[in-house]
């Protein structure tokens, strides 16, 4: 059976990005098809300025917002990456094997990188490493496929590559993984900057849809979305960013065509207009299934964390541990 692994970092309030762009694929299609892992994957939110109180009560939420959405534990394994040691095991052989030239090519360290100094703060070498823990991540699994949005194809791109060269190296040791994406929306952009990713770490504005936003919160974000000049409705990423951004979630939202889609409407306002329902008919679920979990004081979530760790655990340890073996590291015992 397929591997599947994917995360979300608790770095910010979960957005419509991470919705259309992965967790809605992970819960239609992925738990249904694959041995699929699911992971809040917290180490990696230490990588910029933090505050832990914030990192503990957003790692709880994702994981209660994942369960909303209908990941069902009984079909895949839901954890909390620092809970399963095998992660950072082996991301220091991992370490071992990429070089740094590869890990400043990535463009959210430059991101990244760029904003932090700007803001004054100093850039932790954990954003510089971050990508070699996420190839961890994925290869202590043996992941065949990694469900992700498009933003994640460069990382997803040098896990590959560091599982080539290590088994090169040392022998088969890895699953070589592949990055795949949703049909639609595989980049939601910011309502107020269409050229911009919709992040959840981002400056929180009107721009940003939140999963937990209420329905008259959505419905005015998306109403105020930033348009373009012109009046006329095309699916153009290039010249017509906004309302491209709109047509591809409404297309996502809707099981439609963006092209398709752009031929139908006529003016600005009804795209507006029916975008701005169908993303608050989509999440009114997610959000009416998160109360009712946050009502119980999060004792099944916990409860959840602690069976898929374990799960988690003792499927990457194995491999982890000939990985250890491999590179010429004496065994325990
Ligand atoms: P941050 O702002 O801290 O970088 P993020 O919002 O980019 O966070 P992640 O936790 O890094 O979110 O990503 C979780 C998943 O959501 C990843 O698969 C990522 O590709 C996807 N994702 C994040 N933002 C978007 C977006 N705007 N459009 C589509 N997919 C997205
Ligand atoms: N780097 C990803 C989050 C992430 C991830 C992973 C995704 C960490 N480890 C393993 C897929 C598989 C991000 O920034 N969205």
């Amino acid at each position: 059976m397929k591997r599947i692994f994917s995360g979300i970092k608790p770095t910010g309030h979960l957005t419509l990005g991470n919705y259309l762009g992965a967790l809605r694929r992970w819960v239609e299609v992925d738990q249904h098809r694959a041995d699929a892992l699911f992971s809040v994957v917290d180490l990696h939110a230490l990588t910029v300025e933090h505050d832990p109180a914030r990192v503990r009560r957003l790692s709880r939420q994702a994981a209660a917002l994942m369960l909303a959405a209908g990941l069902d534990p009984e079909r895949c394994t839901v954890f909390v990456q620092s809970h399963v040691d095998a992660h950072t095991r082996l991301s220091y052989l991992l370490e071992c094997t990429a070089t740094d030239g590869e890990l400043r090519r990535m463009i959210q360290y430059k991101e990244k990188g760029t904003r932090a100094r700007a803001a004054g703060q100093s850039v932790r070498l954990s954003l510089l490493t971050y990508p070699v823990l996420m190839a961890a991540d994925i290869l202590a699994h043996g992941t065949d496929e990694v469900p992700v949005g498009e933003d994640q194809t460069q990382h997803v791109e040098l896990t590959r590559d560091l599982a080539l060269r290590f088994n090169q190296r040392y022998g088969h040791v890895f699953t070589v993984p592949r990055a795949t994406h949703p049909p639609v929306a595989a980049r939601v952009m910011d309502l107020q900057d269409p050229t911009s990713k919709m992040g959840k770490s981002h400056e929180p504005g009107n721009g940003i849809v939140y999963l937990l936003d209420d329905p008259d919160t959505t419905r005015k974000k998306v109403m105020r979305a930033v348009t373009d000049s012109g009046s006329e409705v095309r699916y153009d990423r290039e010249e017509s960013p906004g309302v491209t951004n709109l047509l591809e979630i409404l297309a996502a939202c809707s099981g439609g065509d963006p092209a398709e889609l752009a031929g139908a409407y006529r003016s600005y306002g009804d795209l507006k207009r029916d975008t701005a329902d169908a993303v608050v008919e989509l999440l009114r679920p997610v959000r009416e299934r998160h109360a009712e979990l946050a009502s119980d004081g999060g004792g099944y979530v916990d409860e959840v964390l602690r069976a898929g760790a374990e799960r988690a655990s003792a499927l990457a340890r194995p491999r982890v541990d000939a990985a250890y073996a491999a590179v010429g590291l004496l065994p325990a015992g």
